[in-house]
């Protein structure tokens, strides 16, 4: 409770932020999107990382509440790059299983995007396996009205969950990401290399894109090249930012 009234505070604060990891298209090395990932820069115990209070929020009614302010404010960075004239790209966006549970989440994803007067193009919600598995027509029936106006829809952390490939199939998926976990020991580990080439192989079968995460070494990034990986994210392109040093970074990438 504690806790969930500090957030409360905080965010009409204007403590509670975005920061925005680079996405790479191998080949080419340039920045095609950027991951928003919550931030909380707290009066006291300065900048606090979403496994300090994520729980908190996921645990109550706080969900929608936060889960709307990211999708907005992420419309909001993506649509002031749009301005400022630099290079376009996508934004993923997270989401709690809340919110798809609410039943408005079409509803609230369309008038951000409105809002900001964004396409719909841009926008990529990321939903875990969790959400995926509960293929409930009211979780379906908002991610694929979505999926219908060209947002984009990433199954995130891929592979840790129990997502069955019928999952796959019936959902309306754009990409699949890589979880690090796979990726980390992925040029010692016999199996994490087999398990990412799996992903790769299903990501070609359904016409999805497959992005791998976590990748931090010159050593790693080519593992994945060799395998067929075709988008990157993680610490060797870039940590997670502010969305003005983001832009800053967009207007070099030119
Ligand atoms: O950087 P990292 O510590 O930023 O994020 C940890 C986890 O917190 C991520 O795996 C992600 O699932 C979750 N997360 C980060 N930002 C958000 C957000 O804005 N909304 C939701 N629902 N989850 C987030
Ligand atoms: O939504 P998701 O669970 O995928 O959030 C991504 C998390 O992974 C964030 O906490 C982010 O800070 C973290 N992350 C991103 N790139 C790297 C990386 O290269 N190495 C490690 N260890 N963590 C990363
Ligand atoms: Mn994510
Ligand atoms: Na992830």
């Amino acid at each position: 409770r504690a806790l969930q009234d500090a957030l409360l505070d905080g965010l009409a604060a204007g403590e509670v932020a975005l920061h925005y990891q680079p996405q790479i298209e191998l080949a080419s090395g340039r920045l095609r999107g950027v991951e928003a990932l919550i931030r909380w820069n707290h009066p006291t115990r300065g900048l606090l990382a979403p496994a300090e209070f994520l729980p908190a929020i996921e645990a109550s009614t706080l969900a929608t509440r936060f889960g709307q302010w990211c999708l907005d404010e992420a419309c909001r960075q993506a649509a002031a790059w749009r301005k400022a004239g630099l290079p376009r790209i996508g934004v993923a966006v997270n989401l709690f299983d809340a919110q798809i549970r609410a039943g408005t989440l079409a509803e609230v994803v369309i008038q951000a995007l409105a809002r900001h007067r964004l396409p719909p193009e841009i926008l990529e919600l990321e939903v875990t396996e969790m959400i995926a598995l509960a293929d409930a027509p009211a979780t379906l029936e908002p991610l694929r009205r979505l999926r219908a106006l060209g947002v984009g829809i990433a199954l995130d952390d891929f592979g840790t969950g129990y997502a069955s490939l019928s999952t796959l199939k019936s959902f309306p998926l754009t990409k699949l990401k890589i979880d690090r976990g796979f990726v980390r020991d992925v040029l010692h580990d016999a199996h994490d290399a087999t398990i990412v080439k799996a992903v790769l192989d299903i990501g070609r079968s359904l016409d999805l894109i497959v992005i791998a995460e976590g990748i931090e070494t010159p050593e790693q990034e080519a593992a994945l090249m060799g395998m067929g990986c075709r988008y990157a994210q993680g610490y060797r392109y870039g940590r997670p930012i502010p969305g003005e040093l983001l832009g800053l970074r967009l207007a070099e990438s030119g």
